[in-house]
């Protein structure tokens, strides 16, 4: 092998080192790097043996991971991709630029894409496939604020025109507009994932990756070379999502993952680690994590430099270097790096002596390298057994003059007539003089040759991106009779909503049709729900099987591991799980299959833990249950303050795409199941259910066969019981296990106090509003025409007379009614710190047990003159409800 190794980095040998390296020089040139490596590994383990200490190579020196000599040619005419890439540079620029001279404050980003151009070009010429033959291609997964780059790509490309590039940020006028970041829900055939939240992108990544693999190994998809390719900031590795998961996916092997973290050194404020070098730090992180770690460091004007520098003192004076200093260099030019990074060593001084200010102030970092970042992207796809990172250094404001790398890029918007200049002639931008004075986007003729070239790139990887399409599916959702064991009560057995829908989630696994479409999962509370069975029937999804033989083999419900496992046991990590519901609910689009998730998961848990990624998960378009068990603040019981959920009903019913039920018993779970697979599955609607499981257990009773049942379990609401005898003096409003509380108050109110209520089942008190909201908006909208009636008040057209609604959540959720119940409503619920206790107890504190109930229906009844003041007063005593005890809300 003709190969000639680069001088060591490191000088001042003594005469056996030198020798030692002579050797092992020679094996690499001679027998190859594998051996090479071999023979490390080996010395490792004799020294090791000689009881010496080596520190692992966690991090390495600060220079390019591949040496020059590994180096593979540049494939592509770098002439034509320069011209595109100036191109796409300025129309980004002009972009943003334009609308802020415009509409100034509208905003935009300018300098994240500035550096991020080369990455994203090299991948856009030579990596990204939009295609593998018949099967999707390449998932790519963009840094927020560089969407004006991707825009600009797609303008030159002719998928964006001058109209959408002028409604930047325009999104609410009568032409189309383009939305600030990537937001499929949006911009739903072009961004397929939105990442402008910092972290939830390269964690969201992460799980695309292993979803991947896991739709593979269940055969559901074809295998294919395809890749996740997650573009992050450098500054957003400080998000605990970003790196959270990193060790997951070297774990599971994931060699169709792919990092590229953009360090360009500089977050909103400032620079990242301004005392210190990211690059380094996240080295160690993500070796320390098993990754495979690729430095892009330097760009390839520095070979000529390190060849030349036979003493090491380039390498030495690189790694004294912290990233506030390396900034600085780039902020203030040619002569300031001259005197403060070279002029520390009169040897490297020398060195330079000989290239202008201009020259040394170009000298390029190693992310603004084509050659250098397709030599890194070629390793990282053929890298084999795990993940890749590739740690590439940038500037940030590349280009943009006096702006470049200075704190203030970040928020920069617009350019002054000089900078404009300056760029146009920095890039060698080849637009007419008119544009380059007022700054407005320009695009070539299509058959400028840049442009053919920029298509012909494109067709070869199977064509534009990003790109985001939703294929027809033909699903057939079961009917409701599907679920008749469910609807037929339980015959007098105690059971939870949880054990209900575990024994549905069964049923569906076992079907057919659909049964391989169930995607469930659980943050390892799987036994919590019982789901011990489903465990044995589909068992758990594990990439490499089951290696060990369970110490529960001989059981029957044993913990089975499978490669073709269909459960996603997550481990603890509800941000994890949540990132695989994302993967699974958008698999319709993604992968072409109607991933059907169910994510079980502790209610307490759930939006308040990763309330963003649920965000997220709309802005996909996502479908599927997030089913929240233990719910309850007074049903989950024993477990107190940090448990006990009361208001995830108030925190989901911000979610414009989610559907929120707390449903009483199985029967109205069955119905609210059934309902969301026809929606979202039958008639493709992007919206996805929440629906809170109890753990308490009682006997379901059968669905009632009245007519308008099942129409009320989902839009909110249905009569659940008439009064007991004659004509109702109240209405009792219940939902979740409090429903029981309110017919246990029925009988207490008919039989001591002579009151009669009907009994309501209200499942889904952010349905009922909605719905009534866009009624009234419609009304008012509308003036002359004759006034359309909400559901709610429809449902409750001949009841007359107070409502009590208790709920284990917070008076909040019922009191959305109040435009429409006015002051008839009283609400009992949950608000307040929750308490370990039982359940008898926790409804006494929070007043939401049926004498709670009864008490406030006298109370109601004695304000609205309809009972005895004196007699509801002393019903709080008979009923033991303590009057003078502290208000739960304030405990
Ligand atoms: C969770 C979250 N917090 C804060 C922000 C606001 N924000 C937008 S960009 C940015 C700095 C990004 O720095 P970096 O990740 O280094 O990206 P760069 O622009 O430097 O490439 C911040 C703080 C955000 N988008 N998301
Ligand atoms: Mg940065």
């Amino acid at each position: 092998m003709a190969m000639k190794l680069a001088v060591p980095a490191q000088a001042d040998f003594t005469e056996e080192v030198a020798e030692w390296i002579e050797a092992f020089d020679q094996i690499v040139v001679d027998e190859g790097p594998e051996q090479a490596a071999e023979l490390i590994q080996v010395l490792r383990q004799r020294a090791r043996e000689a009881g010496i200490n080596t520190p692992g190579e966690i991090r390495t020196p600060y220079l390019n991971t591949i040496p020059k000599h590994d180096e593979v040619p540049y494939p592509g005419d770098r002439q034509m991709e320069r011209k595109v890439e100036a191109l796409i540079r300025w129309n980004a620029m002009a972009m943003v630029h334009g609308q802020n001279k415009k509409d100034a404050g509208i905003g935009g980003h300018i300098s994240t894409y500035s550096s991020l151009a080369t990455l994203l070009e090299v991948g856009f010429n030579h990596f990204f496939h939009a295609k593998y033959g018949d099967q999707p291609g390449d998932f790519v997964y963009f840094q927020g604020h560089a969407s004006p780059g991707v825009y600009a790509r797609a303008y030159l490309e002719g998928r964006l025109n001058d109209d959408h590039l002028k409604n930047f940020r325009h999104e609410l006028r009568e032409k189309p507009g383009l939305s600030s970041y990537p937001h499929p829900w949006l911009m739903p055939n072009f961004w397929r994932f939105p990442t402008v939240s910092m972290g939830i992108g390269p964690l969201n990544a992460i799980y695309q990756a292993r979803f991947m693999r896991y739709l593979e190994n269940r055969n559901l998809i074809e295998k294919t070379p395809r890749k996740v390719w997650a573009f992050v900031g450098d500054g957003e590795t400080d998000e605990v999502e970003t790196l959270g998961a990193i060790s997951m996916a070297s774990r599971e092997k994931l060699d169709n993952l792919v990092f590229v973290v953009n360090c360009n050194l500089q977050r909103l404020d400032g620079p990242v680690r301004g005392n210190k070098r990211i690059i380094d730090e996240l080295e160690g992180i993500f070796r320390g994590a098993g990754w495979n770690v690729i430095k892009v460091i330097w760009g390839s004007d520095w070979d000529a430099l390190f060849e030349r520098d036979h003493k090491g003192l380039l390498l030495k004076r690189m790694e004294e270097c912290v990233d506030g200093e390396y900034q600085a260099f780039k902020a203030k030019g040619g002569a300031y790096v001259r005197k403060e990074f070279f002029g520390k060593y009169p040897e490297l001084l020398e060195l330079v002596s000989d290239m202008t200010d201009e020259q040394l102030a170009r000298l390029h970092r190693g992310g603004h390298d084509s050659v250098k970042v397709y030599n890194a992207y070629k390793r990282a796809v053929e890298h084999r057994g795990g993940p890749t990172v590739i740690l590439a250094k940038t500037v940030k404001g590349y280009g943009m003059g006096t702006t470049e790398a200075r704190n203030a890029a970040h928020q920069e918007k617009k350019m002054t007539d000089d900078a404009l200049t300056t760029f146009v002639k920095r890039f060698d931008i080849p637009v007419p003089e008119e544009a380059a004075k007022y700054g407005t986007p320009y695009k070539p003729a299509d058959n400028a040759p840049e442009i053919q070239y920029l298509h012909e790139r494109r067709k070869s990887l199977g064509g534009y991106m990003p790109h985001r399409e939703v294929p027809e599916m033909n699903f057939k959702a079961p009917e409701l009779d599907y679920f008749s064991e469910w609807t037929a009560g339980s015959k007098g057995r105690a059971v939870s909503t949880t054990m209900g829908f575990v024994s549905i989630l069964r049923h569906l696994l076992k079907d057919p049709k659909i049964g391989k479409l169930i995607v469930p999962i659980v943050p390892d509370e799987g036994r919590t729900f019982g789901l011990e069975s489903a465990i044995r029937q589909v068992g758990i999804y594990a990439a490499e099987g089951q290696k060990y033989k369970p110490h529960d083999v001989d059981m029957l419900l044993y913990y089975r591991e499978e490669q073709d496992g269909q459960i996603l046991e997550e481990g603890i990590t509800e941000a994890g799980s949540m990132a695989s519901f994302t993967a699974a609910g958008s698999a319709y689009s993604n992968y072409r299959v109607p991933a059907i998730p169910f994510y079980m998961y502790y209610s307490m848990f759930g939006f308040q833990r990763v309330g963003d990624m649920v965000w997220a998960f709309a802005d996909s378009r996502g479908k599927g249950f997030l089913m929240a068990g233990t719910a309850g603040r007074t049903t989950m019981l024993g477990e107190g303050l940090q448990h006990q959920d009361g208001h995830s009903h108030v925190l989901m019913s911000a979610v414009p795409t989610c559907l929120s039920y707390d449903p009483a018993y199985v029967y109205e779970l069955a119905v609210i199941l059934q309902d969301g697979v026809r929606r979202m599955y039958h008639e493709n609607e992007p919206v996805f259910y929440y629906i809170t499981m109890y753990n308490e257990d009682y006997a379901m009773p059968e669905m009632p066969q009245t007519e308008g049942v099942r129409e009320g379990i989902v839009r909110g609401i249905y009569k659940f019981k008439n009064a007991i005898k004659g004509k109702s003096d109240a209405h009792l409003f219940g939902s979740g296990p409090i429903l029981n509380e309110a017919v246990r108050a029925q009988q207490i109110l008919a039989e001591k106090y002579g009151v009669q209520t009907d009994v309501w089942s209200v499942t889904s008190y952010n349905e009922l509003r909605r719905e009534a909201l866009s009624v009234e908006r419609w009304n008012r909208l509308h003036p002359a025409d004759a006034e359309k009636t909400p559901y709610i008040v429809q449902a409750l057209k001949s009841a007359k007379g107070p409502i009590i609604a208790a709920t284990d959540y917070m008076k909040a959720v019922p009191d959305q009614l109040s435009p429409w119940l006015g002051n008839r409503l009283v609400t009992l619920g949950t608000d307040g710190f929750g308490r370990s206790d039982n359940r008898e107890h926790l409804r006494a504190h929070f007043e939401v047990n049926a004498e709670s109930i009864v008490a406030a229906t006298l109370s109601k009844l004695a304000r609205d003159g309809k009972f005895d003041a004196k007699k509801a007063q002393a019903a709080f005593k008979e009923l033991n409800v303590d009057t003078e005890k502290i208000d739960a809300a304030r405990a």
